[in-house]
């Protein structure tokens, strides 16, 4: 009997058991060393990155990466992706300027750049999130369709002009598709 296979679901990662292969990347026009790790109580599961803008508050890009080592091993295999959104929760205390900006950057394996965008997070579009201190806004981010076997995909945090320093998480990282 013939089974039939659904097309592939785009990769999604709500963190509900682990970091989902996400951990450091490194930074770029950074001062010191970013802490991240894994979360379990925010976002019933999220990863949090422990952040210093201050020193860069001149700065229009001071950058922390994370990086999606499972995609180095097995390729996630994109068809007519156009679209990245997340859930973005900072502490609106620890700030008294904005904003922040995502960096969705993918490699495909033949070594071409297939996505790389960096639109600002509307913080002023943030909630209040319950029982914290924190403020929660989900970010839609489109870029041009994507077809391609991408081995090297970053999601950067990136302060512009920002003196935060504190907490920051991130959770709900979903590929998908406009409309
Ligand atoms: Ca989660």
């Amino acid at each position: 009997m013939a089974t039939s296979v659904s097309a592939a679901e785009l990769p999604s990662w709500d963190f509900s058991k682990d970091a989902g292969g996400w951990a450091s990347g490194g930074v770029w026009n950074y001062d010191g060393a970013p802490t991240i790790s894994y979360d379990e109580k925010i976002g019933d599961g999220s990863i949090k990155l422990d952040v210093d803008f201050h020193k860069k508050i001149k700065e229009s890009w001071s950058e922390v990466k994370l990086h999606n080592s499972a995609s180095d091993s097995s390729p996630l295999v994109l068809d007519g992706c156009d679209m990245l959104t997340f859930d973005f929760y900072f502490n609106p205390n620890n700030m008294t300027n904005g904003p922040f900006k995502a960096k969705i950057y993918m490699k495909s394996d033949a070594n071409v750049e297939v996505v790389n965008v960096c639109p600002d997070i509307n913080v002023l579009a943030a909630s209040p999130v319950e029982g914290t201190n924190l403020k929660k806004v989900k970010v839609s981010v489109p870029f041009q369709a994507v077809t391609a076997n991408v081995v090297y995909f970053d999601f950067s945090v990136v302060s512009s002009y920002t003196n935060y320093k504190g907490e920051i998480y991130v959770d709900n990282i979903a590929l998908g598709k406009r409309g």
